[in-house]
């Protein structure tokens, strides 16, 4: 097997000097039909398939480079292949990397204490995928509600906001307001009530005594990277703390530096009664997720109530160590800060052309709306593919950049170049 992907990626390299960089050779043209053929179609990849990576650069299995300015939707901020990362897992895959939480083991304590620490909390729930972690703090603030609050059996209620995107499992697409991430999954989970994303006067008129939490991206991504009004947040915290209901960020996507902040939140002055995080978590290795919060909120679980197999398993907490060592320093943040500013002026130089009608984001994140007439996000996405570039559509017209928050300032630069020339600017 080993040797015949050898012999695949030396032909390949071969044909890719003789063919234009436009249409794809029949490596990855095999290789997608098989994909097509053998996995179900829920997702519809760009056509490209990668074979290694290595900071912000990946390889296809043609030899071909792209720049990438996806990073896995925020599960990569630290590159590919970072190596801290990679030689801590190494490290913990020769030691132990799975006891399930039967168990103790010795990396739990110190990743509890510290990733509560770098959140300034107190307790730590580790699952893995995010959706894990936006259920669990569903279940949290539940229990919360019945246990502490007094809400009567049953009749908890979670606030939401519109266009969100919390993940994927039944419970969570119930509150979804996307038709294509809802339709046919019913019937639906009850208990939550969605309001306008930045509308404070629909959030006060939503909250009851029977409310439990207000569950929110501080930016919210899947919607098109959307900075809410400013203050809203901080009014968002003010109502939540007056009326007893626990404010949950879930900076599964916007924290761990993606903004320029360890916290999307602390942009606004912001703490939240729990975050919520996941993908950059896992240093792009491992899936670990985890919610983070006081010890009153944490503190309604007893042994059965909650849980996972592999959460919180020795591998993953080896990695999320180093992930928290490499966040207490602040460098990765200062970078996406400054990095982020001169992405941000370099693409208001854009929105001024017609070509791109809007522009939001912060730090190293941004949403890039295209011009009607000048094709679609995903029409830009494969056109900057074939310049070399990988980025991901969202909401028709938009795409998204969001880059390794290694990313060095010269290949940033070139990306950007490369769409200003998919736009002809
Ligand atoms: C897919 C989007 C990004 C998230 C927030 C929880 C989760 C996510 C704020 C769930 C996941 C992903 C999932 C991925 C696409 C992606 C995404 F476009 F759908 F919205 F990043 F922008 N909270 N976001 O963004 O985490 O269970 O996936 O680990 O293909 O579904 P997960």
């Amino acid at each position: 097997m080993a040797a015949s992907l050898v012999t695949v990626g030396t032909r390949a390299l071969v044909v890719a000097e003789t063919e234009s960089p436009v249409s794809r050779s029949s490596t990855t043209e095999s290789l997608i039909a098989a994909v097509d053929a053998h996995s179900a179609h829920n997702y519809h990849p760009l056509p490209v398939v990668v074979a290694t990576a290595d900071g912000a650069w990946m390889t296809d299995v043609e030899g071909r480079r792209y720049l990438d300015l996806l990073a896995g939707y925020s599960a990569l901020n630290f590159g590919h292949g970072n190596r801290r990362i990679v030689d801590a897992a190494k490290a913990q895959l020769e030691r132990v990397t799975l006891t399930s939480r039967a168990f103790h083991h010795d990396r739990f304590a110190a990743f509890c204490e510290q990733l509560a620490e770098l959140c300034g909390m107190e307790m730590v729930l580790p699952m893995n995928t995010g959706a894990e972690a936006v259920e669990t703090a569903v279940k949290t603030a539940r229990k919360w509600g019945y246990r502490v609050k007094g809400v009567p059996a049953e009749m908890a209620k979670i606030v939401v906001a519109g266009n969100n995107f919390h993940g994927r499992t039944t419970t969570i697409i119930s509150f979804s307001t996307d038709p294509e991430a809802r339709a046919d999954y019913g019937p639906y989970t009850p208990g939550f009530e969605i309001v306008p994303y930045g509308d404070l006067t629909a959030m006060r008129e939503a909250l009851t005594e029977n409310t439990v939490a207000v569950l929110l991206e501080p930016i919210q991504g899947e919607a098109g990277v959307l900075v809410p009004p400013a203050g809203y947040l901080p009014a968002v915290r003010e109502l939540t703390r007056e009326r007893n209901v626990l404010f949950v960020a879930d900076e599964i996507q916007s924290g761990l530096g993606r903004t320029g902040r360890t916290f999307a939140c602390e942009h606004e002055g912001v703490v939240p009664d729990a975050y919520v995080l996941g993908k950059a978590l896992g240093g792009g290795v491992v899936p670990v997720s985890a919610v983070v919060s006081s010890a009153e909120v944490l503190g309604v679980f007893r042994p059965g109530e909650h849980g996972s197999t592999f959460g919180g398993n020795p591998l993953a907490c080896a990695v999320a160590l180093e992930v928290i060592a490499m966040l207490r320093t602040g460098e990765f943040q200062e970078r996406s800060a400054e990095l982020g500013a001169h992405l941000h002026r370099e693409l208001a130089l854009l929105a001024g052309t017609g070509r791109v009608t809007a522009v939001r984001g912060r730090g190293l994140w941004a949403g890039v709306d295209i011009g009607r007439a000048f094709g679609t996000g995903r029409e830009v996405s494969e056109k900057l593919m074939d310049r070399g570039v990988l980025v991901k559509d969202t909401q028709g017209a938009t795409i998204r950049i969001a880059p390794p928050l290694v990313i060095g300032k010269e290949d940033l630069d070139w990306g950007l170049a490369q769409l200003r020339g998919v736009l002809g600017v």
